[in-house]
C-alpha cells in the first residue's frame, strides 16, 4: 500500500438494514473501540474526514420491493462524491458503517478512478439481490449486484457509471447464506465467490492467494468490502444478520494480513457493525483489530 494517508469517513447509516443499530457502527468503532488508538500505534499517516450525515430528508420514491429508497439513494450519491474526492486526494478511503448499502455509494465512487476495480466482499451473504428476489426487500442485500449493474437504474446508475465493476474482478469470501435468486447470478456470471465449504477445504491462505492472483495483474485498484458477518458470530455478535460457521478470529486476521503483503488494496470499508446486539462491544473492538492487520499490524 503506497498511500499519502489514510482518511477516515464515518457513514452512520442504518436504513438498508431491516434491524435497526447499524448507524451506531462508526461512533463505537471509533470511541468505544478507539480506532485512532490502533492507528497511532502503528505510526499511520490518518485523519478524521468527519461523518455523512445528510441533511435533510429525501422525498419517498416508488418502488417494488426496496425498502427506504429515497434515503438509500440519498446517502449512496453523496458518499459517491466524498469518496471520489478522497481518492482524488492521493488518499485511502476507510469507511465506517453502517449497513452495507453503504458500498453502493463508495463503489460509485472509487469506480470514477478506477477502471478495473477488484472488490473482495467478506460476507456471510452475496448481496445480489435484486428487488424481483430480494425476500427482504432490505437494500444492504442488494448492494453487490448494484454495483455489478443489476438493480434498481437510479442506484446503479449512480455518477453515470454502469456497470462500476465487472464480475471477473470480484470475489466473495465467506459465503454461507445465499439465496436461490443469488446462487443463479453467481453460476451464471461465473463470479468468484469462496464459501465456508471451500475454506474448510483449501484453507484460507490457499483462498486469499487465489484471489489475489485473480487480481494482481487484471486491476488498477482493489476495495476490501468487509462485513462483520463474515465473522462467526461467536467472535463477532454484533450484527444483524448473524449466520453460525463463520471465519474463525486468525483466518479473518490471517486474509488481511495477507492482504496487506500482497499490497494491492486501495481502500475498504468495515460495514454490519451493530453496536446494539453487541456483547460489551466485541464486535466493534475485533473490527479495530482487523482494521489493524489489513493496514500492517504484525505479530513480530
Ligand atoms: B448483508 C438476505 F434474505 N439475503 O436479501 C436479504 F437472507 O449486508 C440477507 O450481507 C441479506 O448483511 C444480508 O435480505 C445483507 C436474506
Ligand atoms: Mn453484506
Ligand atoms: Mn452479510
Ligand atoms: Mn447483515
Amino acid at each position: 500500500m503506497r498511500i499519502k494517508e489514510v482518511a477516515v469517513l464515518s457513514v452512520p447509516f442504518g436504513k438498508g438494514a431491516g434491524t435497526a443499530g447499524a448507524e451506531l457502527g462508526p461512533a463505537h468503532i471509533l470511541h468505544a473501540a478507539s480506532l485512532e488508538t490502533k492507528l497511532a500505534e502503528l505510526s499511520i499517516a490518518y485523519r478524521l474526514a468527519g461523518e455523512l450525515r445528510p441533511a435533510v430528508q429525501p422525498p419517498p420514491l416508488q418502488s417494488a420491493n426496496a425498502k427506504h429508497l429515497a434515503e438509500v439513494h440519498q446517502m449512496s450519491s453523496e458518499l459517491a462524491e466524498r469518496v471520489s474526492e478522497l481518492v482524488a486526494d492521493g488518499s485511502f478511503p476507510l469507511l465506517l458503517g453502517g449497513d452495507h448499502s453503504i458500498s453502493i455509494g463508495t463503489i460509485a465512487g472509487l469506480a470514477e478512478h478506477y477502471a478495473n476495480l477488484g472488490v473482495i466482499w467478506f460476507d456471510a451473504h452475496s448481496d445480489l439481490n435484486t428487488e424481483d428476489t430480494s425476500p427482504s426487500g432490505n437494500i444492504h442485500g442488494m448492494s453487490l449486484g448494484i454495483s455489478l449493474g443489476s438493480g434498481i437504474p437510479l442506484l446503479t446508475g449512480l455518477r453515470g457509471i454502469v456497470p462500476k465493476i465487472k464480475p471477473e474482478h470480484v470475489a466473495i469470501v465467506g459465503a454461507r447464506s445465499l439465496d436461490t435468486g443469488e446462487k443463479a447470478y453467481i453460476r451464471s456470471l461465473g463470479i468468484a465467490c469462496y464459501t465456508m465449504h471451500d475454506i474448510d477445504r483449501l484453507g484460507i491462505a490457499r483462498v486469499m492467494e487465489k484471489v489475489i492472483g485473480q487480481f494482481k495483474q487484471t486491476t488498477d485498484g482493489v476495495h476490501v468490502s468487509f462485513d462483520v458477518d463474515s465473522l462467526d458470530p461467536l467472535e463477532a455478535p454484533g450484527t444483524g444478520t448473524p449466520v453460525k460457521g463463520g471465519l474463525s478470529y486468525r483466518e479473518a486476521h490471517f486474509a488481511l494480513e495477507l492482504l496487506y503483503q500482497s499490497g494491492i488494496v486501495t481502500s475498504a470499508e468495515f460495514v454490519e457493525l451493530n453496536p446494539a446486539l453487541d456483547q460489551h462491544d466485541q464486535t466493534a473492538r475485533l473490527a479495530v483489530e482487523l482494521i489493524g492487520s489489513l493496514l500492517g499490524e504484525q505479530i513480530l
